[in-house]
């Protein structure tokens, strides 16, 4: 106890070394994290909890965040010290000879702070390096154990906990979150057998088929290397010029160039394995699978003009997003789904399981769901989770397995890979993010900033002098499916990887009319700021490998003429075995259409009708709806019904493109000689969202030039004097639950 008292900064330590003598470690026994840290009492509490071994974490309990307990730092009420624990009497002035005289060399206190802040950065991830994560838990629905040993799977109730990053690919760390990108969606399962990493995408294919295009890719796609530019954007020649020359990516520009690029949210996007996995059951049997997350608030995206301009306005948005969203209790939540299948069939459909750049219909496998996922706790520190955590498809658990997908079998290596130059050696593992829940036991050792301290002489294996401690697991170990491989040694592809449109062509012909429009402006966009005449060409003449009508309305965009079609590595073309398949469709997961979380502006000026514009605001709170009373300047308007209204968040810091509805009443009318009040209800407009206007006057309206049609659902207009009804209100939260009126979109948009 005297030593705990006087060690306060870290009491934990007083366990590691063996000074609680309560906790002290028999000899070769591992080390247990402090019970106290567990938040449990007793130790047998702790293993009960079944944060490691069956059942998963109790209810409110969260094995992660208790485990990461022990590296957590509270300063409150805490003296600062250096490094070294040596107590700080002065933080604002260096050391030095006489009160205008030179700093001194020996201020190893001003030094170390220095020194430090020095090394304060790490290298950021070459792919992906922007992103944002949260921590959270998977359950388990459905037991799964005739298909999978994998223990998340193990029984339905079982919960296991989970860190998940999303991304997007190509723009630098401090890049815009709303860039036209495919979206990373890394989940790290902290499972009882150990970590298992499903490193996956929002787009369920990929560009390339094999791995050693990959580096090829990113340089295409990365700023160029001379002048240094675009920043995260694919808007550029050598992205175009590299995907033109590589029809294989025929089927992923699709995606990429669809709104499946510009999401609204982290929270409204699908999440995919990509490539082909096995699942292996506990008698060895192994199906393929493929995985699916999708959004319980639906699947939803930005228009690009306002995710160009949500750059500007603000660059964090879905940093934002996710993080508001889990503080505020509005918890996302995913499905997982599988689709599993056999060999037998894989090998009677007419394209290859293996080629990342397809995916299996859902019509000839559908997807079962299996599992949800919720994120419910932000991280305590971006940098010692978010940026630290290292994804690596290598890390599978017993009852996972690969399969020999080309662009599977290279990211095995690249990612244990480039974790030891970012994150600076091979015991990146140690870190609290990236430590398994499960104990680690082997002979590796030593190493750049090694934290365990192994105990005894024994380092090796086979060993007497150990016990022969720690020995192989055997069949509970992770053991290979013994798949067969009897083939020569070859650098070449399978016949069916020639196949580079069906899909493509599947893909636009499940799109809606206002999918397809989408698609055509992402092309007509990117391939404007192309600056090379050929490479534009080459695309068009690509394109019409997939789409005869979407090669021609791209020609017209671009202001050319058709070019001949490129030929195709595979005649006659094959054709995909459904013509249409509905899940590709955006829409078709339009979510609960739920209001939680959207951001609605209440725009008020002096006169607005406090009492109805309350009713409103009211009523959005209780739908989990964010309004906030918007105006030109802080401070207060003077309502014509009442108490004056606060205003919230101004038109200058928080225009139109960060709003998802907007609700104007009488008193906007005095707002009709602002510019920044006239351009946000046009942007509202264009942009597709929901505007409820509380009867009165329209000026501003009429100023913004917006002329709605009678069938614009998305336009809710109470005439005036009209008494703001609960009706009028639910409708209000329907339209916004739709997220988007595009029917009302045109291109160009007149307004
Ligand atoms: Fe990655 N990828 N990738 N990738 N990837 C990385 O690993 C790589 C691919 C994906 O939030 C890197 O830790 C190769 C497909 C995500 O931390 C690196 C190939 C898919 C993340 C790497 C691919 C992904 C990464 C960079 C082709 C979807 C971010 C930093 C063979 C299924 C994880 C790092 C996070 C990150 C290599 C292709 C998803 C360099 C070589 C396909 C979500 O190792």
């Amino acid at each position: 106890q005297a030593i705990a008292a006087a060690m306060p900064a870290n009491a934990l330590k007083q366990h590691d070394h063996g000074l609680d003598a309560g906790h002290a470690p028999v000899e070769g026994e591992s080390v247990k994290p402090p019970v106290a840290a567990l938040g449990a009492s007793t130790l047998s509490e702790v293993a009960d909890s079944a944060k490691v071994g069956a059942g998963g974490a109790a209810p409110g309990l969260n094995a992660t965040t208790d485990s990461l307990d022990s590296a957590r730092v509270d300063s409150t009420g805490q003296a600062m010290t250096t490094n070294q624990g040596v107590l700080v009497a002065d933080n604002q002035n260096s050391l030095k000879a006489g009160l205008r005289g030179p700093t001194l060399l020996e201020d190893f206190v001003l030094r170390e702070k220095i020194s430090h802040f020095d090394h304060e950065r790490i290298p950021e991830r070459v792919v992906h390096a922007r992103g944002s994560a949260a921590h959270g838990y998977f359950e388990c629905d459905v037991a799964l154990g005739d298909i999978t040993k994998a223990t998340p799977f193990a029984q339905a109730g079982k919960r296991t906990p989970v860190f998940v990053r999303f991304s997007t690919v190509a723009g630098e760390r401090g890049s815009t979150d709303t860039a036209r990108d495919v979206r990373g969606f890394a989940v790290k399962f902290y499972t009882d057998e150990g970590n298992w990493d499903l490193v996956g995408n929002n787009i369920p294919v990929f560009f390339i088929q094999d791995a050693m295009k990959f580096p090829d890719l990113i340089h295409a796609a990365k700023p160029e290397p001379h002048h240094g530019m675009p920043q995260a954007g694919t808007a550029h020649d050598t992205f175009w010029d590299f995907v033109s020359l590589s029809p294989e990516t025929a089927h992923m520009l699709m995606w990429a160039m669809s709104d499946r690029a510009i999401p609204r949210s982290y929270r409204m996007m699908q999440g995919f394995g990509v490539h082909t996995f096995r699942l292996v059951d506990a008698k060895g049997e192994s199906r393929f699978c493929k995985f699916h997350w999708t959004p319980s608030a639906g699947t939803h995206s930005l228009v690009w003009d306002e995710a160009v301009k949500i750059s500007g306005c603000d660059p964090d948005f879905h940093r934002r997003d996710l993080w508001e969203a889990i503080e505020s209790g509005n918890y996302p939540e995913w499905t997982l789904g599988l689709q599993v299948f056999t060999e037998a069939q894989a090998a009677a459909f007419n394209f290859d399981v293996l080629d990342p750049t397809k995916l299996v219909p859902e019509e000839l496998v559908p997807v079962r769901p299996v599992g949800r996922m919720v994120l419910d706790r932000n991280p305590d520190n971006f940098f010692a989770e978010t940026e630290q955590v290292a994804f690596c498809t290598a890390h599978v658990v017993p009852g996972i397995d690969f399969t020999n997908d080309p662009l599977l079998q290279g990211r095995i290596h690249s990612y244990v890979d480039t974790q030891i130059t970012r994150l600076g050696g091979m015991n990146f593992h140690e870190l609290p993010i990236n430590a398994p829940l499960v104990e680690v036991h082997n002979n590796q050792r030593d190493g750049i900033h090694r934290r365990a301290i192994p105990r005894g002489r024994v380092a090796y294996e086979p060993n007497s002098l150990g016990g022969g401690c720690p020995f192989q697991a055997g069949a509970r170990g992770f053991v290979p499916f013994p798949e067969p491989v009897a083939e020569d040694k070859v650098r070449g592809k399978p016949e069916k990887f020639a196949d580079h449109f069906s899909q493509a062509t599947l893909f636009f012909d499940s799109q809606s009319d206002v999918e397809k429009n989408h698609i055509v402006a992402a092309f007509r966009f990117e391939l404007t700021r192309v600056q090379t005449p050929a490479i534009r060409q080459r695309v068009v003449s690509l394109l019409r490998n997939v789409d005869e009508t979407l090669a021609a309305r791209v020609a017209d965009g671009l202001g050319m003429q058709l070019p001949p079609a490129q030929a195709r590595a595979l005649e006659p073309p094959v054709k995909s075995e459904v013509d249409a398949s509905a899940p590709l469709s955006l829409f078709n997961f339009p979510g609960l259409g739920d209001v939680t979380g959207r951001r609605i502006a209440m725009l008020v000026a002096d006169g607005a009708r406090a009492d109805a514009m309350q009713q409103v605001y009211d009523r959005l709170i209780d739908a989990g709806a964010a309004p906030r009373y918007l105006g030109t300047k802080l401070g207060r308007v003077a309502s014509s019904t009442g108490a004056p209204i606060e205003i919230e968040a101004t038109l200058e810091t928080m225009p139109s493109p960060l709003w998802d509805a907007v609700v104007v009443d009488a008193s906007a009318d005095a707002l009709v000689k602002v510019g920044p009040a006239v351009e946000f209800i046009k942007e509202q407009f264009r942009h597709c969202k929901t505007i409820f206007v509380l009867g009165g006057s329209i000026a501003l309206l009429a100023a913004a030039a917006i002329e709605p049609t009678p069938d614009d659902a998305g336009f809710i207009d109470l005439a005036a004097g009209e008494a703001v009804t609960g009706a009028a209100i639910d409708r209000f939260i329907k339209a916004v639950g739709r997220h988007k009126h595009y029917e009302r979109e045109r291109d160009p948009s007149p307004v």
